[in-house]
């Protein structure tokens, strides 16, 4: 008998779904491209039991992974669960055995050991599998086709750190896999290692190195000669474990830092740049350099964005200052002082979960898109969002020129992150589909819709309606035919 809690990140828009399905051929209106062959792999959360704590949270949910395959003008959905470690000794028990999110002193004691993961925040195809991510854990393959899963890696023991974060990114350049793993030495520790795999799979180099303090390290910034690393104050210690506190709390008092690797470089040569306050900024959309000058373009907020890892000395939850605006860091490897040289504000649009055209990711770019919360426009859907945010606009900026414009979802839904796709190989920047989960949350119904990229206020082009309204999801990423194993 299953009785998940009764709180915001179980019940109402957020019951749990866990539903595993096949579709073969989705209803679709309007055209999807012909020519779009391939895969477009997202994840949510959906615990799997209900959890060993009423007061668990959205986070720690298992990894359901889509699977959406174009081909042929057709459109097949394949729903399963990554099955974690966690996974398969739960399935096996029928009971949830591990605790709290990132806490393995609420876990059962039969689990003690064992690999916390969840696999619930990216899946990435790169070197023919599916690499299913959890920032706590190495990397989950899965099977890209079938959703099948193997197991976890260590690049054949290559990998010394213990932990891959779900934010790794694809150089188009060299086709290399690049990541970072932070808590690289254990749970807790300030050790983390920057690592690059080839198009074949082979872990190529680990660089370790030390962060300023220990804090959630969610994403990072890739150039063509730099990892960049953001140190925002979400903290975390064993006494916050100990008091079965949330694993990340929110310290205004520690500095913001922006930490620069030479990609080729090893710890010494790293540098470290002090924000000028203290910030909170997650996702990044992307990073370039020119000589030593280093471009890094995040929404950034005035205070912490997640309610669930609340301030350390419980100030209120405050949700204006929540709110984040695209910004541009500037660093430079070459200056004597480790200030940053500047922020600028890109956009007045509430915005996160910023994407861009990946073959420019680390270079010089000029199109980006996001999630848009426009809190002025009218919502009829039933209850409030967990996280309090309601990304109701898919936004685009043009870096170049500064203009932005955007399409509003209606009153009813919501928008899951919005994934880009080229038209064809040597089509332009930004000459492309914009495709994302439009979820309606009065008529319970997803679609998945297909926007021209550089024409957003038009409208989708085509979508594929599901039977069904898909779960608040994480991140999405699209593989072209030529990245897939054969059939
Ligand atoms: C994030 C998401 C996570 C996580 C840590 O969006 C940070 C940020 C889905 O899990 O564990
Ligand atoms: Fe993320």
């Amino acid at each position: 008998m299953a009785h998940f809690p009764n709180t915001k990140g179980f019940t109402d828009t957020l019951r749990p779904i866990r539903m595993e399905c096949d579709i073969l051929d989705l209803e679709l209106e309007g055209g999807v491209p012909t020519q779009l062959s391939g895969t477009f792999h997202r994840v949510h959360p959906d615990a799997q039991f209900p959890p060993r704590f009423e007061n668990d949270q959205f986070f720690n949910g298992d990894g359901m992974i889509t699977l959406f395959r174009f081909r042929n003008g057709k459109i097949d959905l394949k729903q399963r669960y990554a099955q974690t470690d966690k996974f398969k000794v739960e399935r096996k028990a029928g009971k949830s055995l591990f605790g709290m999110y990132r806490n393995p002193l609420t876990d059962d004691d039969s689990v003690k050991g064992m690999i916390r993961g969840t696999a619930n925040t990216t899946p990435i195809v790169h070197a023919g599998k599916l690499f299913a991510l959890k920032e706590d854990s190495p990397p989950l393959i899965m099977h890209p086709l079938t959703l099948e899963t193997e197991g976890y890696s260590n690049f054949g023991g290559r990998m010394q750190n213990q932990t891959f974060s779900g934010h790794p990114k694809i150089d188009p350049i060299t086709g290399n896999m690049c990541n970072f793993g932070y808590a690289a030495k254990g749970l807790l520790t300030r050790d983390v290692s920057y690592m690059e795999i080839s198009p074949a799979g082979e872990l190529l180099f680990e660089t370790f190195f030390e962060v300023p303090y220990y804090c959630m390290m969610h994403d990072f910034g890739l150039t063509q000669d730099y990892a960049v690393f953001h140190i925002v104050p979400c903290t975390g210690n064993w006494e916050r474990l100990k008091a079965g506190k949330p694993h990340f709390g929110f310290d205004t008092s520690l500095p913001v830092y922006l930490g620069v690797l030479p990609r080729h470089g090893t710890a010494k040569d790293i540098r470290w740049f002090k924000a000028p306050k203290t910030i909170f900024a997650s996702h990044v959309m992307n990073a370039y350099n020119e000589g030593t000058k280093i471009y890094f373009d995040i929404p950034e907020a005035e205070g912490n964005c997640f309610p669930f890892f609340p301030d350390i000395n419980d100030a209120p939850f405050d949700a204006k200052a929540a709110r984040p605006f695209l910004k541009r860091w500037v660093v430079d490897m070459a200056s004597k002082k480790d200030e940053f040289e500047s922020i600028t504000q890109l956009t007045t649009m509430i915005d996160e979960f910023p994407r861009i055209d990946e073959r420019y990711m680390g270079l010089p770019y000029r199109h980006g898109w996001m999630l848009v919360m426009d809190p002025d426009k009218p919502f009829e859907g039933p209850g409030a969002r967990a996280s309090g945010f309601r990304m109701n606009n898919i936004g685009h900026i043009d870096i170049a020129t500064g203009k932005t414009d955007a399409w509003y979802c209606g009153p009813q839904s919501i928008i899951q992150e919005p994934q880009f796709i080229p038209r064809h190989k040597g089509s332009g920047e930004g000459d492309g589909y914009i495709i994302a989960l439009v979820d309606n949350l009065v008529t319970n119904y997803s679609d998945l819709c297909i926007f021209d990229a550089l024409r957003l206020p038009e409208g989708p082009i085509g979508r594929a309606k599901l039977p069904f309204r898909m779960r608040s999801g994480l991140h999405g990423t699209w593989a072209d035919e030529s990245k897939l194993p054969k059939q």
